[in-house]
């Protein structure tokens, strides 16, 4: 056998052998490298006469060409093999049955929105949402807020260096839908809100719902028949008693408080009769200037407007008693007070299945 028979036998033999890229390409540097086999044999080229040139070029340039298209079919082999391996470790079976007791669960705060949500719609009611982050205008001028109003106060509102905040109320959410539908207008608007407060009642982001109705001929008959329909549905009880007291709000005249009657039994709040009472809800007829200030013409377009915190709901439904753990994460708490994520709450079947 030639010396070049010989290393191209030797080379190929090699590149066979190797079973990983770092072994291939310890033979690539071997033979192909700058001090390779073949590389060192490629420079005698230079020195040849033109006869011997002739007669080994040919053969020390096939033997370049097989050493390194050898490598790349080797290469190609082992990267495919190593990305099968991968592919069959990472395989997932979706044919396996579900876990016996379910990982996760819905967060309370969920689960009222989707009651809440279930419970408007079968009202008419469609679901609005808008930006966290807002501006001065949607968050207060809008909506009848004076400059001197105590709720612009830096102390309650999270301010951006350029003026934007942190919405404090979900308000703003029923001010663009006012500017961009025409009326008749029928939606909730639930949402994160924020405010600089922190205790066992307050956190400093909590979650809202509003409602919004504007149409013709609206009064305040219309908005008590809706938060009693809305709270004997969430609550789950035909005997809930509501008492409206007159209050006051910027963005609403006349504004009212409803309160919703209960008793205690055994120390838990029972929603249901009249033997005490507690505040829930605010609400209003939505102030002319406010339908002005979107645009439409308060003669003839009216409407009412409410607003209460989720949090709270689900603390009075649910009987959490500090609201600062829905923020803590806290897998025991989640365990106990989440729900299934099959529970899907509908009418027919109980808002809080
Ligand atoms: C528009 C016009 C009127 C929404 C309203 C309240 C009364 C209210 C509080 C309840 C507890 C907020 O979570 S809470 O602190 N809300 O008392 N909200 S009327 O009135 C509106 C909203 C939008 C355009």
């Amino acid at each position: 056998m030639t010396d070049l028979a010989k290393l191209e036998s030797e080379t190929l033999a090699a590149i066979a052998a190797a079973d990983t890229l770092d072994a291939l390409e310890t033979v690539r540097i071997a033979a192909l490298g700058k001090q390779g086999s073949v590389s060192a044999l490629l420079k005698t080229l230079g020195a040849m006469s033109p006869e011997e040139r002739q007669e080994k070029g040919p053969l020390i340039n096939g033997l370049r060409e097989a050493v390194s298209s050898a490598i790349s079919q080797k290469k190609a082999a082992l990267e495919a093999a190593l990305l099968n391996a991968r592919l069959a470790t990472e395989r997932l079976d979706m044919s396996l049955p579900a876990p016996e007791t379910p990982q996760g669960s819905v967060h309370p705060v969920s689960q009222v929105m989707d009651e809440l949500a279930e419970i408007f719609a079968d009202m008419g009611f469609a679901v609005a949402t808008g930006p966290e982050i807002e501006d001065d205008w949607h968050n207060f001028t809008a909506l009848n807020i004076p400059e001197t109003h105590p709720a612009r106060a830096m102390h309650d509102t999270f301010y951006f260096p350029d003026g934007k905040l942190l919405r404090t109320h979900t308000s703003p959410v029923q001010i663009r839908t006012m500017m961009n539908e025409e009326p008749p207008i029928r939606i909730i608007a639930p949402g994160r809100v924020y405010r600089s407060d922190s205790d066992a009642t307050h956190t400093p982001m909590f979650h809202q719902i509003e409602g919004l109705v504007i149409d013709k001929g609206i009064h305040l008959g219309h908005l008590k028949w809706t938060l009693e329909t809305f709270l004997k549905g969430f609550f789950e009880r035909d005997d809930v008693v509501l008492r409206l007291r007159p209050s006051y709000f910027p963005f609403t005249e006349p504004s009212v408080e409803v309160d919703v009657g209960y008793s205690e039994i055994n120390g838990k709040r029972v929603i249901g009769g009249s033997e005490k009472w507690m505040e829930v809800l605010g609400s209003g007829m939505v102030h002319p200037r406010v339908i002005a200030n979107c645009g439409l013409d308060p003669e003839i377009w009216q409407g009412f407007a409410f607003g209460t915190g989720v949090d709270r709901l689900a603390m009075l439904k649910y009987g959490m008693d500090d609201l600062r753990a829905f923020f803590d994460g806290d897998l025991r708490w989640l365990r106990h007070y989440g729900f299934s994520a099959l529970d899907v709450p509908t009418l027919s079947g109980g808002v809080g299945a």
